[in-house]
């Protein structure tokens, strides 16, 4: 096990320097919080007492408010959240990636009409509810849903229900209707909107939280029949299309009593639910008193697992003390606010860091958890690409664009963790008192994470059965394979800013073809032979389980790829016991014991027995990288490490003239992404904006940031 995952930017440069801190946002109380105000009687909205309301479970509004995410049977409550992705996008994503992986829902942005223009946040302005915006159309969105659950995905939708657009702004909105203030014709005028007609300043006075303007966005009046009636009408509509969820935006500008009466409203008022609400130490307004109509996100949590990753993270099992109650908490390492302004949480930026704590966003037990996906940034404002008013297609071979943590190999492999060890309890906890932990989710699955800048060299105690199993932070392949003695332990070396995770549902030989049962046992054993003895000829003599051997000299083994010979045995799961011979004579008995084979896959090389598929990795065992020479360098070079290996030395290795224009090298990446940078070898870099590129396939060329497939030279 050689594998790191090498932090190359410091947590103060990746923190962003936030262009604009959103007060609603930011959170941060006033020291001289002010008491809550009444409100005027005239808005017939009473003020409720500033004490943190906590509804325990079974409370009169338990109807409306079951508790964390439905799990999908077989595929646990997982969710991806695809920021500013269009429909017909994440529509492909649910079948490319996210059902494969195991995703059980996707978080999409905002599907309502909006204000126009290319910043991301216009999606937060709405302008009518109905659903043409720049992500797509009401028939796309309709198609996303129902190829999203054919792929064993829900949609959880952003619900924007607290306001409309900026008191600033006036015109046409994406679905081509006319707003202005006060005018949203058909839908709101000056009387759905409350009466405080300034913007909210202090985060300690309840009231004006929830009744005043957040960044001067027209304030629904939820406390009124009418209003609560149209954002009923909207939420239904989404229902009535197959939609399994909602995110509550701004949840904590809006009273919970009104949020409930909403919820109530619904064709299925037991829809999950889960509030944005900001919580922070000292204002009135607390995430635990949405728990009446569904789940609070946890932003603690965020900040919390921040801190520990930035520090040591040796004390992170009190990650959750004090935050809402595991089965009520949505926990996300950041969301798209987060990511741009200064909330403290992690975010791509951070690099090796992020990675980790993702990895232990799936692996421990405490909440429902969200992973975010977003695009890469440096001005906070700016949208994803557009074209025609339409955000562009979200695609992860466009690496330059769009991160696909979604997809990113240590994060797929433990969602399928996550999947399989369900609800099993954190066991087996291992820490070294400074920044490395390990622990186990019974006897289901071990995790271990490394937040070192030096690697560890550890045995672990682990409750797993004895067997090899496949590392799934490091491939998917099975390409590294951890082995658990009768007694449950193991050694490792776990590199610097790396991570390492074994589970039940993927042990060697056993390569899920299919993540939502990945226990089903190989029911048929492909055996490779290594032709490396220069036999002319192949044969296998077996039997299987405890049925009759083959007619000697056996049966056939046919050429399979450079190297190797193989024959696939239907075996129901049981295992084969085989010699090898060349038809002639000369045999290979595993010197007199035989071999004993079994799992999907099982290759013989040198009296060795290995799990992995000898023939599979050949195609994408290099990734060859083209890079364009349009910079106009004296010479090029790449700094890379594949998957979550070591960085090359820097300045990293020379690339060679390929064709006319580019220039070219082959990395042995074994199937795994090439993480990497270019730069002149003298002090020029092109990092992809700090971002690094993320590189795969057999032939991958970057020019001008795009990242594109294939070889430019064919
Ligand atoms: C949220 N949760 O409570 C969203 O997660 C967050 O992304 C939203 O802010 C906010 N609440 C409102 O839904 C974003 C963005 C703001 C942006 C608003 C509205 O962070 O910057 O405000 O959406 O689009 C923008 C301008 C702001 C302007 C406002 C109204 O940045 O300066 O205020 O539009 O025109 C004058
Ligand atoms: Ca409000």
């Amino acid at each position: 096990m050689k594998r790191s995952l090498q932090s190359r930017r410091s947590r103060a440069t990746a923190l962003l320097a936030s262009a604009a801190v959103l007060a609603g946002l930011a959170a941060a109380p006033t020291a001289t919080a002010a008491a809550t105000a009444a409100a005027p009687a005239a808005l017939g909205v009473t003020a409720p007492a500033a004490a943190t309301v906590v509804p325990t479970a079974g409370a009169a509004s338990a109807s409306i408010a079951p508790t964390a995410a439905p799990v999908v049977p077989g595929r646990g409550n997982t969710a991806a959240n695809l920021f500013q992705w269009t429909w017909n996008a994440v529509a492909a994503e649910c079948t490319r990636t996210l059902g494969p992986n195991g995703y059980a829902y996707v978080q999409v942005s905002p599907p309502q009409e909006h204000v126009p223009g290319g910043a991301w946040w216009t999606s937060y302005q709405p302008v009518s509810y109905r659903l043409e915006s720049k992500l797509g159309t009401r028939a796309e969105f309709a198609a996303m849903v129902d190829t999203c659950g054919d792929a064993g995905v829900k949609i959880i939708a952003d619900t924007v229900i607290n306001h409309m657009a900026g008191a600033d702004s006036s015109g046409t909105g994406s679905g081509g209707s006319s707003y202005g203030v006060d005018s949203f014709p058909g839908l709101y005028g000056r009387n759905d909107f409350n009466d405080c007609r300034t913007d909210i300043t202090n985060y300690g006075d309840r009231w004006q939280v929830q009744n005043c303007r957040l960044v001067s966005l027209q304030d629904l009046r939820t406390g009124s029949d009418y209003v609560r009636t149209k954002i009923a009408d909207y939420m239904n509509d989404l229902i009535g299309l197959g939609v399994a969820g909602f995110r509550i935006d701004a949840a904590k500008h809006i009273p919970a009593s009104d949020l409930e009466a909403i919820k109530a409203r619904l064709s299925d008022p037991s829809v999950f639910w889960v509030h944005e609400v900001i919580g922070s130490a000292g204002e009135p307004i607390q995430p635990s008193e949405y728990l009446g109509s569904g789940d609070s996100h946890e932003f603690q949590y965020a900040r919390n697992l921040a801190g520990y990753f930035d520090g040591n993270i040796a004390g992170i099992r009190g990650i959750s003390n004090g935050l809402l109650g595991s089965d009520r908490a949505g926990v996300f390492v950041d969301n798209h606010d987060t990511e741009r302004d200064t909330h403290g949480t992690m975010s791509y930026k951070w690099g090796a860091k992020y990675v980790l704590g993702n990895v232990f966003l799936l692996g421990y037990d405490y909440g429902w958890p969200t992973v975010y996906s977003g695009y890469k940034f440096t001005d906070r404002d700016a949208g994803a690409p557009m074209s025609g008013g339409r955000v562009q297609d979200a695609s992860c071979a466009n690496g330059a664009v769009w991160t696909c943590t979604h997809d990113w190999t240590e994060i797929a492999g433990m969602v399928g963790f996550r999947n399989t060890v369900g609800s099993a309890p954190v066991t087996r906890w291992w820490d070294n008192g400074a920044n490395a932990i390990a622990f186990g989710r019974g006897d289901r699955g071990y995790v271990v994470v490394n937040n070192q800048a030096s690697g560890l060299n550890q045995t672990f105690q682990t409750s797993l059965p004895a067997g090899t199993y496949c590392d799934v932070v490091a491939s998917r392949t099975c390409a590294e394979t951890i082995t658990v003695d009768d007694s449950g332990r193991f050694s490792a070396q776990i590199p610097q800013y790396g991570a390492l995770a074994i589970h039940v549902g993927a042990r060697a030989g056993d390569v899920p073809t299919d993540p939502t049962d990945p226990t089903d046992p190989a029911e048929a054993t492909t055996v490779f032979y290594s032709t490396s003895q220069g036999w002319s000829a192949h044969r296998m003599h077996y039997r299987v389980g405890s049925g009759a051997w083959t007619t000697a000299p056996g049966e056939v083994l046919a050429p399979a790829c450079a190297g190797w010979v193989s024959r696939t045995v239907p075996t129901d799961g049981a295992v084969i016991t085989a010699a090898f011979t060349n038809g002639s004579g000369t045999w290979d008995n595993n010197g007199s014991a035989d071999y004993r084979l079994s799992g999907a896959v099982a290759a013989v090389k040198d009296g060795r027995v290995t799990a992995a598929n000898p023939c599979a990795q050949a195609p994408s065992d290099t990734t060859t990288v083209y890079y364009a020479t349009d910079r106009g360098w004296s010479t090029y070079r790449v700094h890379y490490r594949v998957g979550s290996g070591a960085w090359t030395a820097l300045p990293g290795e020379a690339l060679a003239p390929a064709c006319a224009g580019w220039v070219s090298r082959t990395v042995a990446s074994a199937g795994q992404p090439v993480t990497a940078a270019f730069t002149s070898g003298s002090g020029q870099w092109d990092n992809n904006g700090s971002a690094d590129y993320r590189l795969t396939g057999a032939h991958v060329a970057v020019r001008g940031g795009q990242v594109t497939p294939g070889s430019p030279c064919a």
